[in-house]
């Protein structure tokens, strides 16, 4: 009894939040946001239709069982379903050329030749795992839904990206009010075949663990206008590599249009910049390139405050804490 009561005295006060040291330590973040569930949001285009609420808890089941290492699941598609896909990747993939990152189009050229990328199929997340494993060591697990910034961001710590399998509902394919299996494949995808960017989400993961509530607020922030609606310049162009303008061909053109305000790519700025997750945003933040975004990250990154350090062993999945000097 003594010997408990030493022990939660010797615990410092501002002891950081649990997070995961090991890659199977992510079978514990799981914690889904419910904002957008189709089973409780009247608005929610599959709100009425019982056989999509129950396709949908199918495939979740697969999400919820899945752990470490085990095989990924695969998902037998239904016409109805290949139709929305088809519908999605035709309207987008033809204004990829002229409104897509350099990164993105080559990333895509080639899960179109060797990983079934195409109108027809929906691929599936084990053949999109494999590329993505042997182009930048990036892996996928499956995931139910919209995870909480927490356990989201810890994951890309490990170079594990919680993808969801199921798609958005047929009566409104060019819009899901939550990510699915369209936003996952044709956004993240690609931009996580690059070795810039990899390493730039694994950096923001890493940054996220054991920081506290507020930290992992602007964090997620920084994600939001970085990997799901950031803008790049090339070749004195603006291009986008955000996922979700890239999943998105409404959000696409106006971002690239003369519409909203631009500001350059800036963490401290960004990450307390307001943002809109039910309409267009309304400025967006343009990097010089990925090695800039990545240095200024990495200069947020050291500042924020942890009493410890982090660091990433890839021989073992694992990451080392290092006491703060
Ligand atoms: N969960 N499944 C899933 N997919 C995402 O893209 C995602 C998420 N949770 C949070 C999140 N993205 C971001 O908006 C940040 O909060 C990290
Ligand atoms: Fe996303």
């Amino acid at each position: 009894l003594k010997r408990v009561a030493d022990d939660v005295r010797a615990v410092p006060e501002e002891k950081a939040p649990w997070f995961p040291r090991q890659i199977k330590d992510l079978d514990r973040c799981n914690l889904l946001i419910t904002k957008f569930d189709p089973d409780l949001h009247c608005d929610h285009p599959g709100y009425n239709d019982s056989e999509y609420r129950k396709r949908r808890a199918a495939i979740s089941e697969l999400a919820f069982r899945y752990k470490q290492g085990d095989p990924l699941p695969t998902v037998e598609y239904t016409a109805e379903e290949i139709s929305t896909w088809r519908k999605v990747y035709q309207q987008l993939r033809s204004v990829y050329p002229s409104l897509a990152c350099r990164q993105f189009l080559d990333s895509l050229q080639q899960l179109e030749d060797e990983c079934g990328y195409g109108e027809d199929r929906i691929p599936q997340l084990r053949d999109v795992s494999a590329f993505l494993k042997e182009k930048t060591g990036f892996q996928l697990r499956p995931v139910a839904g919209l995870l909480s910034a927490r356990d989201f961001l810890a994951s890309l710590a490990f170079r594990v990206f919680q993808c969801t399998q199921y798609i958005r509902h047929p009566s409104s394919p060019m819009h899901s009010p939550e990510p699915d299996c369209c936003h996952e494949l044709l956004g993240h995808i690609p931009m996580l075949g690059d070795r810039e960017f990899a390493q730039f989400s694994q950096e923001i993961g890493l940054a996220s663990l054991g920081a506290s509530d507020e930290e992992i607020e602007k964090l997620s922030t920084l994600y939001w206008f970085t990997v799901e609606f950031g803008l790049c310049k090339q070749n004195g162009e603006v291009k986008a590599y955000g996922a979700g303008l890239l999943s998105s061909y409404g959000e696409l053109v106006f971002a690239l249009s003369n519409k909203p305000e631009y500001k350059p790519f800036n963490p401290e700025e960004t990450a307390v910049q307001p943002y809109q997750d039910q309409t267009y945003q309304s400025v967006y933040f343009v990097s010089e390139s990925f090695e800039d975004a990545k240095v200024k990250l990495r200069k947020y990154s050291a500042n924020i405050k942890r009493p410890f350090a982090v660091r990433y062993d890839s021989f073992t999945c694992s990451v080392e804490v290092l006491d703060q000097p």
